[in-house]
Order: structure tokens, then C-alpha cells, then sequence
């Protein structure tokens, strides 16, 4: 254990900071075990601080100080200072304003394995500061609502780091002796620190440009290493989308002449959005056709698209503080998500949202780590990246979006752009905008941002045929989470349509209203409320909370036919989805419960009949088609069930896969030929979708056992010149027995060898196996010559996939899967805490499992918070799990 228990920071104890930084001009001499920092940083007193005679304290870890510097005059003496481990308070500081103040000192980067800072990845130095990284690099008010000006000078060797990128315009450069280099860079806006960012290696470099609305003409430039220069173009179609997207929807211009994005093979996230210069996991910049699947085109394009729109949302304007976090996540993921959704399709991209919000965050809402999209307390700021402050936030400014309607929501965005610009703000600040631009007051809706949990809502109808009116009375109800044990009714947008048994739309007309359309926005507000609707000549089918139109888990009693009903008539794409969804759950339901009783299982023919229906019509969005034949996740499956049973889920579903195959055979197999094709290379909507649904019918058609349908994949795999289908074609390979599998397994990696982010997917391939043998394969590629603790997206390929895309084997009655993680956790504690801590997810949960499991589960969290100098990261993410 640590020596004490880390501390807490408090929302409520924010205070403005004592001093404020106004011009940072940085000076590295570069060098991979000793880089010399000089920071000369130009202060002043905060006038807005209460305390005017406070000393000035700055943070820092891991740093060698040399010497301090007053107003470039002498160096400071050791009484005039006082240094801890993480952190350096200078006294007396000079009455006159502004001053300056020099700092020198050097860190190592080739130790930091944590990747926060300035670090190593394959020989280039590059730095990760959000969210307190730049206190790893020098002394400095690391806080995001200090923002300054940053000039930034960069002397290196030549041959190893001939290219020396940071922050904004390059503004001079030249050669020194030794077969040195320097160049300058100057960043014209003022930014907080967690923005700053430098990368200097052997790189090679991509270019193209953008024309803005105004006309101005932009230098985008992609820097990777050498041997991934052919796996550049899409990322940089990509960009030139997003900037199209972001001026056409929401009038935002990009702002320097330059953009930069650089690829780094070592990164604990997804990427970085500092100023000017996007540092990338290189999983969200390189494909090629025969490298990349189609969803790893969807991902980068919307991941460049996000760190893009940061441009705006987080950088011209950012966060006063951490808990605001979500003031630039949330929102950002909600203009990723649309841009996504505008380029490809609207109702699949919102499909894919909502399960992964649904599997991940709700479940996240309802475990001890809960909290609201505006945190209170953290002790780690890093361990607040979660799905809540992402997706959840995101769903909260959706909802903000629904209410409004988007002409009004944009006038929001414009009048938050407009007085905002380059500060530092708050959640409420965006609230209020909204507010102000439209007269409208959002004082009930405030609270999604201080209350965690998912609200429950129940909906029950009555239709009167005298009166010809349908009451939809809906309650709402939010379970406690850790520190919220009474929860307050949601402002909650309820999006309803109506349809008639001939499946022809029925009017929505609200009792008192004189409005009549084809579906409407209920405001739910109360604990319980009712809604009537009038002039229904007949009962219609209802379609409730349409478009998923807000983050909540819906209760209404409905039967199979109806859900068969509104699966052929809905007309809302989503509604129509989970109609399917629905169907096939209570199916599966049913099933889980007759495999742990030991019954015989017996699908309802009327499953069999509306899948068959949906494969008799003609679908133009073949995506769409394939969500539709899709079975839900056992992941979200597991979430419907009071006590996790990870065999029964397994063992109902694969049963339902099965019998469906059985039962369809013949018109999957038409569809499969009819869709299978050689369209490498093309990624338009057709070709793409033909792919999705030729490879979910080869999904179902492997389950049988046919040695010709099993020849099919083994074919596909041989054959396929793109990733998509080769991947599809292992994935049924190793999932199902298979002859040919161990032999593709190794065929794959000697084809692949030297393509790290396709060994990743060979990896989680393998570690998400049904198969009987994966823990033992699990342990052996542990060992393998490819694996490396030091590499994220290798951890996550194994590890994380193991245990959290393998319900079935991970947890395993014996427990060997989570010893099996506790030990990973240890070992990457003192490694890389960040990755470390995330890892544990997988434990979190435990209160959902049975006795048994709970109790092995318990005992490795148990031991993972007995680790010598454990982590604050891993100490608050074990600790609040246990609880
Ligand atoms: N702001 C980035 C995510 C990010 C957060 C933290 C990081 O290191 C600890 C790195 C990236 C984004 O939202 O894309
Ligand atoms: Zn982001």
C-alpha cells in the first residue's frame, strides 16, 4: 500500500488561480535519456484571486530541476524556494507585474513507460498532456483555465529527429554544429497547457490542402513513419470532410494555416486534439484496403472528425476546470456522431451509439463507479474518461438538440461560440447560452448534469374507443447511485409516434392542442404523467422514445406480435430496430431460463417468421439490413438479467443462432452469393453494406455443421484482397469449429507480421473466442514474441479483449480469468497506471455475478489494492469498486 491515501479534489472547493500565465516560450535540447526544458514563462498576479499575497506554486513530477531565474536576473537561491514531489512553491515573488520567471530543467523520456509527458514511441519523442501531463515537462500552473501564448524552440540531432513538429506556425529555423538542428514554433492563440504538444523523429510527411468558406487556404500535413506513408489517404480525405462538415453545419472555420496530425504507434487513447497538432493513436490514421476493415474506415474518419471539431469545441473554447470535462467531450461527441451519421447512415450509426451506451454506460451507471456527467469529486482526473463523460454527455446535449430543434440549437452553438471565445468555461455556461438564444429556460434540465444513474421510465396506454383517445401514462423512476441516494425527476424529451393496424401512420394530436403531426415530443417533467392523445378512430400501435431520444432504459409490456408488428411498420429506422431487438431478447430471455432448468429449448415460430420476413423484403441500406438481422450482444443480454449467467447466456443465444441458420438456410445462402463480390478498394454505401451482409449471413451459415458452408469461409479467407472479408472470414474460423483454423490462424501472421495494428486484431481475435481452449491460447500468446506490455493497443488486443469481449471464458467458475487480470493489473501498475486502471472494468461489475464469482472477483480486487505503491490511478478505480 501507499504511505497515505491519495487525496481528493472537490468540484466545490474550486477557486480562480492565485496567478496567471500570460506567455510561455519553451526551449527543449532534445535527447531520448536527458532533454533539456527552459520554460520562460511571463506572470502576473490574478486580479480575480481573493488571496493577492499568495507564494506562486507550480506543479511538477518527475522533473531535475537546474535553476530558477527572477526577471532574467540571478538565479534564485535555495531559500527562496521549496521543492516537493509534485510541486514547487516560490516565495517573495517580485511586486513588480507582469514578471518572468525562468525555469530549467531536464527529464528522462525514456523511462516513462506511462506515456504522460514527454515519452518514446519507436525512437520519436512525442508528448501526451491532457490532462496533467505538462507537469511532467516543466513547472507550471497546470490547470486548464490558465491560458497563454506558447512559443516553442526545438534543437535536435539531425539524422534522429529530422523533423521537429509543435504547436502552430513554424517561424524560424536553422543548423547548428554537431549536426544539430532548431526550429521555432509560435502559436498565436492562447491555450491552456494540457494543449501543448510536441513530436521530433524520423517522419515522413502526407500533404494536401483545404479551401476555407473564406477563403483561405490551409497546409494539412500527416506525418507517420516511413513505412506507412501508403496508409495516409483516408485519413486525410477524412480531414478535409470534417472541415467541410464543421463550416457548413455549425459555421466553425479552422483557425491557423496549418494542421498537422502525427501517428504514434505508443498512446494510451484514441488521440489528442492540442492546437494545431493532433497527435494519433495510429490506429485512428493508417488503412488500406487490405489493412483496414470497413469499421476501422467509419472509426478513423470519425475520430479526425472529432479531434477536429475539438478545434472549437475545447480548444477556442475549453474547460475552467476538470469537472466541466464533459463541456467539450460530450459536445464534440455529439457533432463526431452526426458527421458520422451524415456520411454514412443516419440510422445506423445511431444504432451502434445506443448499444454501446446501453452495454457500456449504463452499466458503468449502474456499478459503483456512477457518476454525473459533471463529476463532483475525483481523485485521479484521468480515471474520468469515461463513457459517461463521453457518450452520456453526448446524449445529454442530443437531447438538447431535440428540444430546441436544430435551427435553435445552432443559434445556441453561435451565441456560446460568440461570448465565449477564448476562455475558459463551465457546463452551465453552455447551458445558459442555449437559454439566452432562445428564450427558453432549462432549469429542470440542468440536473442531467448532477445526477448520475439511468432513469427507468414505465409506460402503460389505454386506448377508449368512445372517446376515441389514447392515454399514455409514463412514470419515471432513477435508482441510487454512490453519493445520490434520492434522485429528482429529468426534463426528459419522449419522442412517440402512432400507427395503425393497416400499418398506415396515425395522427399524434395532444388533448388542448390544435397540432397535428406524425409524431410528436412529449416533455416528460413529472415523477408521472399522463398524455392524451385524441382522434383515433382506430387503436394504434405505439412507437415510444423514437430515435432513442434520451439515455433511458424503457419498461412497457408488449407482445411478441406487436413487437412483430412494429418491426415490419415502424417507421422510424431505430424504433424499428429495437422492435427486432426486443423480439429476439424476450426469445432469449425465455431460453436463458430454460437452459438453466434444465428444459428443452424451443424457438417461437414466430422469431423464425419475422426474421424471415425481413429477409424476404428489398432493402436499399444493406447495413441497416444487417442490424436488423442481427442478434443482440450477449454483453447486452447480460445486462437484462438480474444475476449474470455468462453459460446460459451463451448457451440460449448460440442456440438461437443456430436454429435461425437451420431454419433460413437456403435464403441466407442466396443472399451471401448474391452479395459476395469483389469490391476491394471500394468503399462507397453499397459496397460496404454488401460486405456487412454477405459476412452476417456467412455468420449464421458457419454455425451449421456443413463442411461445403465451412468451405465458404475458408474461401473467403483465401481469396479476399480486402480486410473486411478476411477478417469476417477468421473471425467464423475461429469462433466455430473449424478444419482449417489453426492453419489460417498462422497463415494470417505470416502474412501480417509487420503490420502492428493487424497482429492487434489477431490477437483480440483469438482472445475473444468462444472456443474451449482460449485461456490456454490467452496464456500462450502472453508469451508470444509479439506481445509487449509496453504497447496499449497490444494490451487491449489481448488482454482487453479477453476480458471484456469474452464474458464466457473470462469469467470462468474457477476464477483462473480474473487472477489471470489481477496479474496484468500489477504488472502494469508501476508500467503504465493509466492503461492499468482501465484494465480493472472487467472486476467492477462483480456485484452482478453470482456468490461464487463475486467472491473470486472480490478477492483479486482485494489483491490488485495490496499492491506495493499502487497507483492513484488503479488506488481509486479498486478501491471505489470495492465499496
Ligand atoms: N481529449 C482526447 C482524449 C484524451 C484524453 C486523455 C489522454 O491522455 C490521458 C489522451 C487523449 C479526446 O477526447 O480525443
Ligand atoms: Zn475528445
Amino acid at each position: 500500500m501507499r504511505d497515505a491515501s491519495p487525496q481528493t479534489t472537490y468540484l466545490k472547493d474550486y477557486t480562480v488561480p492565485d496567478y496567471l500565465i500570460h506567455k510561455v516560450a519553451l526551449h527543449f535540447v532534445l535527447d531520448e535519456e536527458r532533454t533539456e526544458v527552459t520554460a520562460r514563462l511571463t506572470l502576473s498576479r490574478n486580479p480575480a484571486s481573493l488571496s493577492m499575497s499568495a507564494a506562486l506554486v507550480l506543479a511538477g513530477e518527475n522533473l531535475t530541476l537546474q535553476r530558477i531565474i527572477l526577471n532574467d536576473g540571478e538565479e534564485l537561491a535555495a531559500a527562496d524556494y521549496v521543492q516537493a514531489a509534485d510541486s514547487l512553491t516560490i516565495y517573495n515573488v517580485p511586486q513588480q507585474q507582469p514578471f518572468v520567471l525562468t525555469i530549467e530543467n531536464t527529464i528522462n523520456p525514456k523511462i516513462n513507460t506511462a506515456l504522460e509527458g514527454l515519452y518514446l514511441s519507436n525512437g520519436m519523442l512525442c508528448t501526451q498532456c491532457e490532462a496533467e501531463g505538462f507537469r511532467k515537462i516543466t513547472y507550471f500552473l497546470d490547470r486548464p483555465d490558465v491560458m497563454a501564448t506558447f512559443t516553442t524552440t526545438l534543437v535536435g540531432d539531425k539524422s534522429r529527429y529530422p523533423v521537429l513538429l509543435s504547436n502552430g506556425n513554424k517561424i524560424a529555423h536553422g543548423e547548428l554544429e554537431a549536426n544539430r538542428h532548431w526550429v521555432t514554433w509560435e502559436d498565436p492563440f492562447t491555450k491552456p497547457c494540457y494543449l501543448f504538444a510536441l513530436v521530433a523523429g524520423q517522419l515522413e510527411c502526407i500533404e494536401d490542402h483545404f479551401t476555407t468558406q473564406s477563403g483561405r487556404d490551409i497546409s494539412l500535413q500527416i506525418f507517420v513513419e516511413p513505412q506507412d506513408v501508403d496508409k495516409c489517404a483516408h485519413a486525410m480525405q477524412s480531414l478535409q470532410n470534417a472541415m467541410r462538415w464543421d463550416e457548413a453545419v455549425y459555421g466553425c472555420e479552422y483557425d491557423l494555416d496549418l494542421y498537422m496530425i502525427v501517428a504514434v504507434s505508443h498512446f494510451n487513447m484514441g488521440a489528442m486534439e492540442n492546437k494545431g497538432l493532433n497527435v494519433f493513436n495510429t490506429k485512428f490514421v493508417l488503412a488500406r484496403p487490405d489493412t483496414a476493415t470497413d469499421s476501422d474506415y467509419e472509426h478513423i474518419e470519425g475520430v479526425i472528425a472529432h479531434e477536429y471539431f475539438h478545434n472549437w469545441t475545447g480548444n477556442r473554447i475549453t474547460c475552467r476546470d476538470w469537472f466541466q470535462l464533459s463541456l467539450k467531450e460530450g459536445f464534440t461527441v455529439f457533432r463526431d456522431q452526426e458527421f458520422t451519421g451524415d456520411r454514412t447512415s443516419k440510422a445506423v450509426k445511431r444504432i451502434e451509439d445506443v448499444t454501446m451506451l446501453r452495454t457500456r454506460q449504463f452499466a458503468e451507471d449502474a456499478g459503483p463507479l456512477a457518476h454525473p456527467i459533471r463529476p463532483e469529486a475525483y481523485i485521479e482526473i484521468n480515471n474520468f474518461y469515461t463513457v459517461t463523460i463521453y457518450e452520456k454527455g453526448a446524449e445529454v446535449v442530443r437531447m438538447l438538440h431535440t428540444l430546441l430543434g436544430a435551427e435553435r440549437f445552432r443559434k445556441g452553438s453561435d451565441l456560446y461560440f460568440a461570448r465565449h471565445d477564448g476562455q475558459a468555461v463551465t457546463c452551465e455556461d453552455f447551458v445558459k447560452a442555449m437559454e439566452a438564444a432562445n428564450g427558453v429556460g432549462l432549469v429542470q434540465f440542468r440536473r442531467w448534469y448532477s445526477q448520475a444513474g439511468t432513469p427507468v421510465l414505465t409506460v402503460s396506454r389505454r386506448y377508449d374507443s368512445q372517446a376515441q383517445t389514447l392515454t399514455l401514462s409514463i412514470s419515471q423512476e432513477c435508482p441510487p447511485t454512490p453519493g445520490q441516494a434520492v434522485k429528482e425527476p429529468l426534463h426528459i424529451p419522449v419522442k412517440v409516434g402512432l400507427i395503425y393496424p393497416d400499418g398506415t401512420i396515425a395522427p399524434c394530436q395532444l388533448q388542448g392542442s390544435a397540432d397535428s403531426a406524425e409524431e410528436v415530443i412529449l416533455a416528460l417533467t413529472e415523477a408521472a404523467q399522463d398524455f392524451v392523445f385524441t382522434g383515433l378512430s382506430s387503436e394504434p400501435a405505439v412507437s415510444v422514445l423514437r430515435g432513442f431520444s434520451a439515455p433511458v432504459k424503457l419498461v412497457m409490456e408488449r407482445s411478441l406480435t406487436e413487437l412483430a408488428f412494429l418491426l415490419s411498420h415502424d417507421s422510424d429506422t431505430f424504433n424499428r430496430w429495437e422492435a427486432g431487438q426486443q423480439l429476439i431478447g424476450q426469445a432469449i430471455t425465455g431460453l436463458i431460463a430454460d437452459v438453466q432448468n434444465n428444459r428443452e429449448l424451443r424457438l417461437d415460430p414466430i422469431i423464425i417468421e419475422a426474421f424471415r420476413q425481413v429477409l424476404a423484403q428489398p432493402w436499399e441500406d444493406l447495413s441497416y439490413f444487417s442490424l436488423l438481422l442481427s442478434l443482440p450482444s450477449e454483453t447486452y443480454l447480460a445486462e437484462q438479467m438480474p444475476v449474470i449467467d455468462v453459460v446460459a447466456i451463451h448457451t440460449a443465444r448460440e442456440f438461437v443462432k443456430l436454429t435461425l441458420a437451420e431454419q433460413l438456410q437456403n435464403a441466407l445462402q442466396t443472399l451471401y452469393l448474391n452479395n459476395h463480390r469483389d469490391e476491394s478498394g471500394c468503399f462507397d454505401a453499397g459496397a460496404i453494406g454488401r460486405r456487412r451482409i454477405k459476412n452476417t449471413c456467412l455468420n449464421y451459415l458457419c454455425a451449421l455443421d456443413d463442411p461445403a458452408l465451412k468451405n465458404w469461409a475458408h474461401q473467403q479467407f483465401k481469396t479476399a484482397k480486402n480486410m473486411t472479408d478476411q477478417m469476417a472470414a477468421l473471425t467464423v474460423m475461429v469462433n466455430n469449429p473449424h478444419y482449417a483454423r489453426r492453419q489460417c490462424l498462422a497463415e494470417f501472421y505470416q502474412q501480417w507480421q509487420h503490420e502492428a495494428l493487424v497482429i492487434d486484431k489477431w490477437f483480440a481475435l483469438q482472445a475473444a473466442s468462444p472456443a474451449p481452449d482460449t485461456f490456454a491460447t490467452v496464456q500462450a500468446l502472453m508469451a508470444h514474441p509479439a506481445f509487449d506490455l509496453g504497447t496499449p493497443n497490444r494490451i487491449r488486443a489481448l488482454i482487453g479483449a479477453f476480458s471484456q469481449a469474452n464474458p464466457l471464458h473470462f469469467h470462468a467458475a474457477n476464477g483462473q480469468g480474473y487472477q489471470f487480470l489481477a496479474d496484468q493489473i500489477i504488472a502494469l501498475n508501476t508500467l503504465n497506471p493509466q492503461v492499468a486502471s482501465r484494465m480493472i472494468s472487467a472486476l467492477t461489475s462483480w456485484r452482478r455475478y453470482d456468490a461464487g464469482r463475486q467472491a473470486l472477483m472480490t478477492a483479486q480486487l482485494e489483491r490488485i489494492m495490496s499492491t506495493e505503491a499502487i497507483s492513484k490511478d488503479v488506488y481509486e478505480i479498486a478501491s471505489k469498486s470495492l465499496a
